[in-house]
């Protein structure tokens, strides 16, 4: 908040409109408010469902019961001698149009006070990262569980089902995004849905999941194979398994983010099997699934300590089968801890 109010010139204002950014910058969530800082004042606007609940949670320095903002809102951009109000640049449409005609000062959405949020929200707290690694715990919970179900015969919606169950069972406030499980010819499919195919010996099946804690993600991959993994299966495992450790051994501060998708994409080409990674290898995870950074091929942006980051390198060979490996990490100054503790060997079930 303070970075925001430094940022402002004499007579600006900004209005934080996404449940996102306001969540993160007054620690509390709503489903709709609205964030106005100034030089000097946060003011955090919530309606009755909230209000109370705002007066003791919220971070800033006023709550205001929010009735009709297109007619509240002026009242407080003329006590602060507000010229300009600045808004994220990924708000809708209807509601920057709104704002334009309500108020007749200068309404103009901000890349620099979406980058600085963004910024800002890449670098995690201690306190951020203990909420990811709960969410990360809950999620390897549940997992195990799972293995002890999995058999021939099983849908992919009925294992994907049970990791949600034991999600929400283990603590988890909700699932990250709706979960993968994609088996046999399906996993080739890096972000196939689950559907009625019954799992068979010989199958690669692929889980990507995550849960939810406090507002923060977790994300993780494993593939497995189900009773026997043919030699074509196993190089390709093991394939995936040494790009993600090349990447996650270069991972520290300072690094450049495409230096870490180099990492992985590198040996997957040298074994040949390059034209088959067909996404990047990560992400930045926090209150949002996908965050800055990104670890995508070229990316000069620099590594920061704090940054929270999947690496997840996959192969996939269409209508055959595809195997990917996920893991989250935290960048240091030395290098990274890794928040994920479910064993990357083979498993064969
Ligand atoms: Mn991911």
């Amino acid at each position: 908040m303070k970075r925001i109010s430094d940022s402002l010139s004499n007579g600006e204002a900004a209005l934080i409109i996404t449940p996102v950014n306001r969540r993160y910058l007054t620690k509390f969530h709503s489903s709709l408010g609205y964030l106005l800082i100034t030089r000097n004042e946060s003011i955090l606007f919530v309606d009755g469902r909230y209000y109370e609940a705002a007066c003791y949670y919220a971070h800033c320095s006023e709550v205001v019961p929010l009735k009709r903002l297109n007619e509240q809102l002026p009242e407080y951009l003329n006590k602060f001698n507000i010229s300009k109000l600045l808004l994220e640049d990924e708000i809708i449409f209807r509601d920057y149009k709104n704002l334009k005609s309500a108020l007749s000062i200068e309404v103009e959405p901000s890349s620099n006070l979406s980058g600085l949020i963004m910024e800002c929200k890449s670098v995690k707290s201690l306190d951020e990262i203990e909420k990811i690694e709960k969410a990360q715990r809950i999620a390897e919970k549940a997992f195990d569980e799972v293995l002890n179900i999995i058999k021939p015969g099983i849908s992919e919606r009925h294992l994907a089902l049970e990791l949600d169950y034991n999600i929400r069972k283990f603590g988890g406030d909700d699932i990250s995004f709706e979960t993968i499980v994609v088996s046999g010819e399906n996993s080739s499919l890096p972000h196939g849905v689950p559907g009625e195919r019954e799992v068979k010996p010989g199958d690669f099946i692929t889980f990507d999941f995550g849960a939810v804690k406090d507002g923060y993600h977790s994300d993780m991959t494993r593939t497995i194979a189900l009773e026997y993994a043919t030699d074509e299966m196993q190089k390709v495992y093991y394939c995936v398994l040494s790009a993600q450790i090349a990447a996650l051994n270069i991972i520290k501060e300072g690094l450049p983010c495409g230096e870490v998708d180099k990492a992985a994409r590198d040996v997957i080409e040298l074994q040949g099997f390059g034209e088959y990674f067909v996404h990047s290898t990560g992400h930045g995870v926090g209150l949002k699934i996908h965050e800055e950074p990104r670890l995508v091929k070229d990316n000069t942006a620099l590594l920061k300590s704090g940054n929270v980051v999947t690496v997840e390198p996959g192969i996939y060979i269409p209508s055959k089968f595809g195997a990917r490996i996920e893991d989250m990490v935290v960048v240091t100054k030395e290098g990274s801890i890794n928040l994920t503790k479910t064993a990357k060997d083979l498993i064969i079930i």
